[in-house]
C-alpha cells in the first residue's frame, strides 16, 4: 500500500485515539472536581505503526485487504489505575458509555498469558465523524495497574530485542518478576484504603493552601495592605505548625473575611470546600 493510502486509513484510528484519550481523560478529571477517588490514574494511547500493523497482519496469515477487519488494535488506548480494583470500575464504566460499544473482553488478569503478561483489554466499536462521513472502526482499550504496565513496558522491550529467541533464563526471570507483580499488587490493594486515605487528605490540604493563597491575593487587590500583610504572615505561621484542623480554621475565617470584601476565591465560591 502506498504510503498515501496508509495515511487515509489511518487517519480516523488517530482521530480515535485523540477523542478516547480526551474523553477517559475527562473521567479523572470528573472524578477530582467532585473530589472523589479517580478510578483512572493516567491515559494515553497509540496509533499501531505500519511497520507493527504488517508484522502482526504476516504473524496471523492476514491479507493486506482484510487489516481494518482482522486487526482489532490499529487504535489503541492505555489507561492505567493504582489498583486492581480500579479495573473493575473502569470496565464498568466502559460498558455503560454509550459511545462505544463493547465487542468482545479478554480477561489476562484471572488468566494471565503464558509470557506472564496480565492486563484487561476491551476491544471497542466507536464511531468518528469525518470529511467523507461517520465511519465505525474498533479500538482496544488496555486497562492495568502501575504494576502491571511497569512489567509489561520491561517485557515489551525485550520481546522487541529478541524476537523469538528470548532466552529462556531471562523468560523465566521475567515470570517470576510477573509472580512478584501480582504480589505487589494483592499487598497494595489490602492497604488501599488506607493509602487512599492518605491521598485524600493531601489533596484535601493542598486544595485549602490554594484557597487561603487565592484569598490573600484577591484581598491584596482590595484591603489595606498592612492587613493583607498581616494575614499573610499568619498563614505561613500556620502553615509551618502543619496542623490540618489549624489550617482549616484559618481558611473559613478567611473565607468570611474575603465575603466581607466580596473577594472570596473562586473555589470557595464553586462550593469546592463545603466539608471544610
Ligand atoms: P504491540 O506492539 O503492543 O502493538 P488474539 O486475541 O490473540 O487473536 P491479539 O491482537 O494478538 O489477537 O491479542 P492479544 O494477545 O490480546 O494482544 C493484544 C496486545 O496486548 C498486544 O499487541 C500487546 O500490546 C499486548 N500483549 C499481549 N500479550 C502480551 C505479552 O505477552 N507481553 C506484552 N508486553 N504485551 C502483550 P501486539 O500487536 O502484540 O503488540
Amino acid at each position: 500500500m502506498e504510503t498515501q493510502l496508509w495515511r487515509e486509513m489511518l487517519d480516523p484510528y488517530r482521530l480515535a485515539v485523540d477523542e478516547l484519550v480526551v474523553k477517559f481523560t475527562h473521567v479523572k478529571q470528573e472524578y477530582q472536581d467532585a473530589r472523589m477517588y479517580s478510578p483512572i490514574e493516567s491515559v494515553s494511547g497509540r496509533v499501531k505503526r505500519i511497520s507493527s500493523i504488517l508484522e502482526k497482519a504476516h504473524r496471523k496469515g492476514i491479507d493486506i485487504e482484510q487489516i481494518e477487519e482482522k486487526i482489532e488494535d490499529i487504535a489503541g488506548v492505555r489507561i492505567i489505575c493504582q489498583f486492581v480494583e480500579d479495573i473493575d470500575t473502569v470496565v464498568d464504566i466502559i460498558r455503560k458509555r454509550s459511545d462505544m460499544i463493547v465487542k468482545r473482553e479478554k480477561d489476562y488478569i484471572t488468566q494471565s498469558k503464558a509470557s506472564g503478561y496480565r492486563s484487561y483489554h476491551i476491544i471497542v466499536y466507536y464511531t468518528v465523524q469525518t470529511i467523507r462521513g461517520p465511519k465505525n472502526l474498533e479500538a482496544e482499550i488496555q486497562i492495568r495497574t502501575l504494576a502491571m504496565n511497569f512489567w509489561s513496558t520491561i517485557e515489551h522491550s525485550l520481546q522487541y530485542k529478541y524476537k523469538e529467541n528470548m532466552p529462556d533464563e531471562l523468560r523465566e526471570r521475567l515470570l517470576r518478576a510477573a509472580d512478584a507483580v501480582e504480589a505487589l499488587d494483592h499487598e497494595m490493594a489490602s492497604v488501599r484504603d488506607e493509602i487512599m486515605d492518605a491521598q485524600n487528605s493531601n489533596r484535601q490540604k493542598a486544595n485549602i493552601i490554594t484557597n487561603i493563597l487565592n484569598n490573600i491575593e484577591n484581598l491584596y487587590h482590595i484591603a489595606n495592605e498592612r492587613e493583607v500583610t498581616k494575614i499573610q504572615n499568619e498563614f505561613f505561621d500556620i502553615y509551618k505548625k502543619d496542623d490540618m484542623a489549624l489550617l482549616k480554621r484559618f481558611n473559613k475565617q478567611l473565607d468570611m473575611l474575603s465575603e466581607t470584601y466580596h473577594a472570596q476565591s473562586i473555589q470557595s465560591l464553586a462550593g469546592n470546600f463545603t466539608d471544610i
